[in-house]
Parts: C-alpha cells; structure tokens; sequence
C-alpha cells in the first residue's frame, strides 16, 4: 500500500461511519432513544400500552448535526436503529413527521433488517416502501416518514436531509398516520386507522 507523506496535508476526518452496521463513532455524535413511554400515543391499542413495561426501548437515533440547526445550505446524517416488536397487532415504529420547513426532501436507505417506510402527503396520500438491506428512498418535500420494523431484528435506516429542514411533530400528533403498519394472519398488511 502506498504510505500518506506525514508532510502532507491530508487530513483523517474525525467521524467514523461503519458501512456495515450504519454506527457512527466520533466526538460529535449525538445520541437519542425513544421508550415505549415517550412514543405511547402512536399506538392504536392504549389499553394494551397500559399493560405495556413503559421502559421498553422502541428506537434509538445517532445523528451528525456538523452545522447549527436551521442553517441554509448544511445536511445532517443520522442512523436510526428500530427494535423488533409490537403493541398488539401493531409494530414498533417512529413517531414520524413533516419537515418544519415543508418543501424539504430526505434520503433515507436501509442498512439491515425488514420493514416499512410510511409516506403521507398533506391530502393523507400514503405509500408504502418495502425497506430491506440495500433499499434506497426518496423521501420527497410535504411529505410525512415514519418507519416500522417488520422484521424480528433490529430494523437500520441511514438518512441525510437538509439542516434547515426542522421536524414538525405536532401535525402528526394530532392527525396521526391514516394507515397502521401491522400483522394480520402471520402477514404484514397495511390498515386504514379507524380512529
Ligand atoms: C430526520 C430523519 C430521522 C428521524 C428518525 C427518528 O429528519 O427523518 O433521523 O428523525 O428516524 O424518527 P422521528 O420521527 O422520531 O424523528
Ligand atoms: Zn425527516
């Protein structure tokens, strides 16, 4: 292998990024976790949340946020890790959201495990995306992303978005997903919410 010069002036980046298990390693990094408690209203079976242990992890998220948040021009990069698992019928999924700022894209690509994107416009269009190893999405701007772990190991999702982009929760807090993503005779089926 030829040997970098020490005289040189490249430079070794202080973010590691490990292409198999999507974990980023550095100073950096900012770390996240969601439990059954901080996301419970996302379920559709309160009463089976109840009974639930409120400490039971559902996601966790890593995030390089290199500029400050809100600026022009900058893109952030994260990996998000959904565990196995669901609330009666329904599986463990993210809270979802729009972009503060509407018009604002994301890429998201699936670096292990089995699951499903949620795409919901703002006239409650949805799609549905298959996320399996290798799978590349386009999350276009207006649109609301959520993501459900299908599978029975962890689910890993890379994403890059814009860092003016934001996160507006409450939308989806308040009108929910119009779809649930879950299991129906040894099936993954995806069911118009009724509530
Ligand atoms: C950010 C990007 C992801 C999510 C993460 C958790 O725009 O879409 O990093 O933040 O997957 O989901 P949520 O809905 O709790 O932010
Ligand atoms: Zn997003």
């Amino acid at each position: 292998m030829i040997e970098v010069n020490e005289m040189s002036n490249i430079i070794k980046t202080h973010i590691e990024y490990n292409l198999k298990t999507g974990k980023l390693k550095g100073e950096e990094i900012q770390k996240s976790s969601r439990r059954l408690e901080d996301v419970k209203h996302i379920f559709l079976n309160q009463k089976m949340v109840e009974d639930m242990d409120p400490n039971t992890k559902i996601y966790e998220v890593e995030t390089y946020l290199p500029v400050e948040e809100g600026k022009e021009g900058g893109l952030f990069f994260g990996t998000s890790y959904v565990y196995p698992g669901k609330v009666d019928h329904e599986f463990f999924m993210t809270k979802g959201h729009f972009h503060a700022k509407k018009d604002t894209a994301e890429y998201y690509w699936c670096i292990e495990g089995q699951g499903v994107l949620l795409l919901m416009d703002e006239e409650e269009n949805i799609e549905a995306q298959m996320l399996e190893k290798g799978s590349l999405h386009y999350i276009p701007g207006c649109v609301a992303h959520r993501i459900a772990n299908t599978g029975e190991n962890m689910l890993v999702v890379g994403a890059c978005w814009p860092s003016d982009a934001g996160h507006d929760y409450k939308t989806i807090e308040k009108k929910g997903f119009s779809v649930s993503v879950v299991e129906e005779d040894g099936e993954i089926v995806i069911r118009e919410r009724e509530s």
